[in-house]
């Protein structure tokens, strides 16, 4: 089934990006999670599980490994009018310039979506991971007769600074909105909530960054070229101007635009009940089907550790970290805190017995790695020593980036044998 009233707009991912370096060689919505994952597949899934099956993905620069991935993982009926595209900034006549900001985003690509027939276009972030059923909130869109909707959250004062913050009437219409408020404003922006989120002092209405637009709203909003931004112009300058709906939710959700988000949403997965449920059959989350082996551990004590396919493992202990898709790790390494991303292909054996390559892809041999995260395709030679934690600096070198006490181990790049970080 498709819903054929929706058109779905994933915001993919601005210029400046917070979760560089993994965004230094590939486009935002391509950086893996949970192992197996992309980015893109949070908000794809979510649209796929309410039967919104038109999705356009807006990003800056196209990226050989997005495209890839997204070719490679959603197919559908030749019959079908259901898609998956990906739109990256492009010189036209009429602009030469990057997105502006996601208003700006949404302007450039205007012409694309004009092409579809929808009532109701569903703008969404790329760097957010939560299940929502989209479905609802269309609903409760059509059936209070609102011209944009926005999906809200309680969060805490500490957080509130950080989103855009809104007050809402009795009929759920917002009747003020204010972009990432200084904390000084924040007494004048609290809302009643429910005790629940009372209790855990998430006392203000943020925005989710997920909006409702009727067509010919968003059509006119568009024309006029001084709005780059969404939480920035285009939803505070519309608000007294068109009714605007506060759709409420109260289930998981996290942003992970950051490296620290990023890291601590991915060791999330390892808690003993996960907040993000990656094991619902009604709100499955989708990836290339990759048709890996099995993975296969000798000699290692495992406690809280998400182990994708296809890995060969060695390692003395994995605690409290995700292994991506074809890791490998030496005999007696030890991997605390550590989100490490696999790789995207295999040595061949006859490379590895060689001895042409000094260091095989993976981690090598009696290393220590803790706090840390390993992007795609790095070598980790034998005896490195990577202590990741707050007394680190923030720092660049060619092979890594500290953030937040976070080593971020660089695609592809080789750390020496008996290295120490
Ligand atoms: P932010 O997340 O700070 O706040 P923004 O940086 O504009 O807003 O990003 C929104 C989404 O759009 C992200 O997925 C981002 O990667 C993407 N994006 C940003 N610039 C883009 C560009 N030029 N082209 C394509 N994609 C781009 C917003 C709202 C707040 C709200 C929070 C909730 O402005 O009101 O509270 O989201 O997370
Ligand atoms: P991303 O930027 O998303 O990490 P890349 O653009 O680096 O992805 O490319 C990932 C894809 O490229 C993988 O799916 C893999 O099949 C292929 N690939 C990359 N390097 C190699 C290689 N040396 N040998 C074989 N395949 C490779």
């Amino acid at each position: 089934m498709i819903n054929n009233k929706v058109l779905s707009i994933v915001l993919g991912g601005g210029q400046g990006s917070r979760l560089y370096p993994l965004t230094d060689r590939r486009s935002k919505p391509a950086v893996s999670i949970a192992g197996k994952y992309r980015l893109v597949d949070i908000p794809i899934s979510n649209c796929i599980n309410a039967d919104i099956k038109r999705i356009f993905v807006l990003t800056q620069f196209n990226s050989a490994g997005l495209n890839k991935h997204i070719k490679n993982t959603y197919h559908f009926s030749f019959f079908s009018s259901a898609f998956v595209d990906v739109l990256a900034a492009e010189q036209t006549p009429e602009s030469k310039t990057w997105f502006q900001g996601t208003a700006d985003a949404v302007r450039q690509s205007m012409h694309h979506f004009l092409q579809h027939d929808f009532e109701y276009a569903l703008i969404l972030s790329g760097d957010q991971l939560y299940q929502m059923d989209y479905d609802k909130m269309i609903e409760a869109h059509e059936k209070s007769g609102a011209e944009i909707s926005i999906a809200t959250i309680p969060v805490t004062a500490k957080d509130a600074t950080g989103f855009g913050i809104l007050k809402a009437n009795d009929e759920s219409t917002i009747t003020s909105f204010i972009e990432k408020p200084d904390a000084s404003l924040l007494p004048d922006w609290t809302s009643e909530v429910s005790n629940d989120m009372k209790s855990q002092g998430r006392n203000y209405l943020a925005s989710m960054g997920i909006y409702v637009f009727n067509r010919d709203l968003l059509v006119d909003l568009m024309k006029n070229p001084d709005t780059n931004d969404f939480g920035k112009e285009i939803i505070p300058q519309a608000i007294d101007k068109h009714k605007t709906l506060s759709y409420q939710y109260e289930g998981y959700w996290t942003d992970i635009g950051t490296i620290e988000s990023f890291f601590e949403a991915n060791l999330g997965l390892t808690d003993d009940i996960p907040k993000f449920d990656l094991y619902n059959r009604d709100k499955r989350i989708y990836t290339h089907a990759r048709m890996l082996p099995t993975t296969k551990i000798a000699g290692t004590a495992l406690d809280k550790a998400v182990v994708s396919e296809g890995c060969i493992i060695g390692a003395a202990k994995i605690e409290k970290s995700v292994i991506g898709i074809r890791s490998r790790i030496g005999k007696e390494s030890t991997i605390i805190n550590t989100y490490m991303m696999g790789a995207d292909y295999y040595e061949s054996l006859a490379d590895m017995q060689s001895n042409k390559i000094e260091n095989l892809m993976g981690i090598g041999e009696r290393c220590f790695i803790k706090n840390c995260i390993l992007d795609k395709n790095c070598r980790i030679g034998d005896d490195v020593r990577i202590n990741g934690g707050k007394h680190l600096e923030d720092t660049e070198t060619d092979t890594y980036c500290i953030r937040d006490g976070i080593v971020v181990i660089k695609h592809g790049v080789t750390i020496p044998k008996g290295t120490v970080i």
